[in-house]
């Protein structure tokens, strides 16, 4: 979430455009004007990850790839962006103090709420060569029981009908697409750059339940062309980057002299993990670090249990003990030791690590990352919307663990913090941060806990309903622990919660 400023003294300073930025601070010199990627999800991690490997991309040489981003409903950052002539700033923090760069590779901003034909347009024009996503997992409109495209959602059965433009990411690309092979069928990628597994394969998968859907007339032609003329590869992305606050603007002021409304904030740290399949062409993003190879599951699965799922139990941990940022939350010695035992012991089981990485190191840079206190990544921003991100997360290595016999007792804490967070038994307080936690189930999940006679038939009602997926509800034993450590965490805290997972 991108705020305008509130701060009185930087009024005075020019505004941020291609005429004010100091030429040093540019990541890519030439202007580029070519549009080849249109990206849904104008927010600060596209910024700060894709549009940085792309400005590295076109740093190296000229190419077709000016990003018109869109943002879907916020118009802060659009607007602030046409404003500034498409130009913003990366400010990288360590430990070590602040770095400003500008990479100038957007050609356009506009927001899909106010100009719904315009994505439709932008997707289906012959320059598109990728329609690249970072729209959270919460975008992507899949039932989190059976991950499959949610036809009970209403935006999915308006955009179904068609008799308006369409509103959910994956009605944009589906008619973008159908307009697209209607007009000249020009080849085009779709690269899903959200943290959900497979997230290509995904992505492909709900694209065409859509279109299989489509009466029949408009239907077998394009499930056709699906496989004949889009390619949906698969990725990994990783950087933290928190939300923009006034300190990062002070420090844009104090780097570059100029007011940047909409800076992005990231850690030095960044990956992106690629295949290789694409339909019409691709910046040379290996030229800002990208890794390309085949087999990018490994390295998916990787990040989105190591980082991701531990960063889940830093953050329910975390808020709940009165933490507002995750480097406050993994500094409290019993968090720490809680993200060491779900990593190693629950989900390092679950993986391959790939062989180029060396996993004592990653780990130890997991743990650095997260104590980057000068970054002030919140424990509400990594705990909202858990309800679509911990689907992602914690099942699979659940399950695998249960069917080996043993008791996954820091994922049963993960999902006990989480409900603890979001519909927390009478009597217990869960504070500021958890109340802060945006997620579209808390409705759902209060309700749940008010018609439920104890804690163990509310996890139970919760699991069965498919909040983690189907696979779950049949192994009661792992609901009783949920139950059993939500029990610990309301009477004696949540120090003790862990000390109850650590310890069975
Ligand atoms: C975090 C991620 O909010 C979350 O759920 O785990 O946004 C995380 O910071 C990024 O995936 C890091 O690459």
């Amino acid at each position: 979430m991108t705020s305008t400023s509130s701060l009185p003294g930087l009024s005075s300073l020019p505004r941020l455009s291609s005429h004010t930025v100091p030429e040093r601070s540019l990541l890519h010199r030439r202007a580029v004007t070519e549009t080849g990627v249109v990206h849904l999800g104008l927010g600060n991690f596209h910024r700060a990850h894709q549009a940085v490997y792309t400005a590295a991309a076109l740093d190296h040489a000229d190419g077709p790839w000016g990003i018109l981003g869109v943002a879907s409903r916020s118009t802060a950052v659009a607007d602030a962006l046409r404003e500034q002539g498409h130009r913003y700033s990366v400010v990288e923090i360590s430990p070590e103090g602040a770095q400003v760069a500008v990479p100038a590779v957007h050609t356009g901003a506009l927001v899909a709420a106010h100009h719904p034909d315009a994505v439709v347009d932008a997707i289906a024009a012959p320059g598109t060569r990728i329609v690249s996503l970072t729209v959270t997992e919460h975008g992507y409109t899949f039932s989190p029981r059976t991950g499959h495209l949610d036809l009970d959602h209403e935006g999915v059965q308006a955009d179904l009908r068609g008799d308006a433009p369409p509103r959910t990411t994956i009605g944009q690309v589906v008619r973008g697409l159908q307009r697209r092979l209607r007009d000249h069928a020009t080849p085009v990628t779709v690269l899903s750059c959200d943290n959900l597994a497979g997230n290509g394969t995904q992505t492909a998968r709900l694209v065409r339940e859509f279109a299989e859907v489509l009466p029949r007339a408009e239907r077998d032609e394009l499930v056709h062309w699906l496989d004949e003329g889009v390619a949906f590869p698969n990725t990994m992305v990783d950087r933290i980057v928190p939300a923009t606050t006034d300190a990062y603007r002070t420090t844009v002021a104090d780097h570059l002299h100029v007011r940047d409304e909409v800076p992005v904030a990231a850690e030095p740290f960044t990956m992106w993990v690629l295949q290789d399949r694409f339909a019409a062409g691709r910046p040379g993003w290996e030229h800002g670090g990208a890794l390309f190879t085949d087999d990018v599951e490994p390295y998916e699965l990787l990040k989105l249990r190591l980082l991701n799922g531990t960063h889940s139990l830093i953050a329910y941990l975390g808020a709940l003990d009165g933490r507002a940022t995750i480097p406050d939350a993994i500094g409290r010695p019993f968090v720490a030791e809680a993200a060491h035992h779900v990593l190693h012991g629950d989900y390092l089981p679950s993986l391959t690590v790939p062989d180029d990485i060396d996993l004592d190191a990653y780990v130890a840079q997991l743990f650095d990352r997260w104590a980057n206190s000068a970054l002030g990544h919140r424990t509400r921003q990594v705990g909202s919307d858990g309800s679509v991100k911990l689907r992602q997360r914690v099942p699979d290595p659940a399950l695998r663990q249960l069917r080996g016999g043993r008791m996954p007792h820091h994922l049963a804490l993960t999902v006990a913090a989480y409900l603890c967070c979001m519909a927390p038994p009478s009597g217990y307080e869960p504070g500021p941060h958890a109340a802060a936690m945006a997620d579209p189930a808390r409705g759902r999940l209060r309700e749940a806990a008010e018609h439920s006679t104890s804690v163990r038939d509310f996890v139970a009602a919760v699991i069965d309903e498919g909040l983690l997926g189907d696979g779950l509800a049949e192994h009661s034993a792992f609901t009783e622990r949920v139950a059993e450590l939500i029990g610990v965490l309301t009477r004696h805290g949540t120090a003790a919660a862990a000390g109850a997972a650590a310890e069975a």
